[in-house]
């Protein structure tokens, strides 16, 4: 296992500047990662995927709709969770194995309001770190619920507090991760984020991710939900890093 994270530390870069902006700031945002000839085509096969999940999959909240297992529903999601900048992150930031504990479809609901500023993973508590990714199937823009965090509040001891400060669209200090789809967001799970108010008509559509330490508990357990089918066509780094 030692080996496979020294493979993946060797074949993973994430760019000097978005290193630094990922340390600093607790998270960052890199455009282009699906290519463009590529976005129509995932968004595609995001709705057929969202629209064929069987109801026990599915969760509408107040303002998103999410639906899980997306390691399982298609081919054009296989290289999602194995793009290097990702696994450059987690080798940074957890520091030892690493495997994924969870890859799944969010929508921000049309006319949805801002989601209350939370961590993902509260530091210092068992099996953290942890390392998320977002990746914008629609362009994520100011008016239809880009992501919010406050830069910096990954190194606060501190959780957000349960106040209406947390639940104002305009918490001061954040900044809204905007950027052109298939751009992809990665973040330390103890930043302060959440996402924004979704003022159009339209559901703002992503794919979002977690990894977490190797001997931690995952959100889902890949071994138990793999598909034959998955594990047919994906390759050893792929295995490796769902630990099935
Ligand atoms: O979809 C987003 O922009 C953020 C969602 C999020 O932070 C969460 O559900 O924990």
């Amino acid at each position: 296992m030692d080996d496979w994270f020294s493979l993946i530390t060797s074949i993973s870069e994430l760019p000097g500047q978005f290193a630094q902006e990922l340390d600093h700031s607790g998270f960052v945002v890199i455009p282009g990662l699906v290519a463009n000839e590529r976005l129509s085509h995932l968004a595609d096969a995001y709705d057929s995927a969202v629209s064929c999940a069987a109801s026990a999959d599915v969760s509408t909240g107040s303002s998103t709709t999410r639906v899980q297992d997306f390691v399982n529903r298609g081919p054009e999601f296989d290289e999602l969770y194995l793009y290097r900048p990702i696994l450059a992150a987690c080798c940074r930031i957890i520091t030892r194995p690493f495997k994924l504990s969870t890859m799944h479809a969010r929508s921000v609901n049309p006319n949805s309001p801002v989601q209350a500023l939370h961590v993902d993973f509260q530091r210092e508590t068992e099996g953290w770190p942890m390392v998320g990714f977002i990746i914008m199937v629609d362009e994520f823009r100011s008016e239809n619920g880009a992501t919010r965090f406050v830069p910096g509040s990954h190194k606060w001891p501190t959780i957000p507090p349960d106040s209406p400060m947390n639940t104002s669209a305009d918490n001061d200090g954040q900044v809204l991760a905007c950027g052109p789809a298939g751009s992809m967001v990665i973040y330390n799970g103890s930043v302060w984020h959440g996402h924004s108010a979704n003022q159009t008509g339209e559901p703002r559509r992503s794919i979002q991710g977690s990894y977490i330490r190797r001997d931690a508990e995952p959100a889902v357990n890949q071994a138990a939900r793999i598909r034959p089918e998955t594990l047919g066509r994906i390759g050893h780094l792929a295995r490796f890093v769902l630990a099935v």
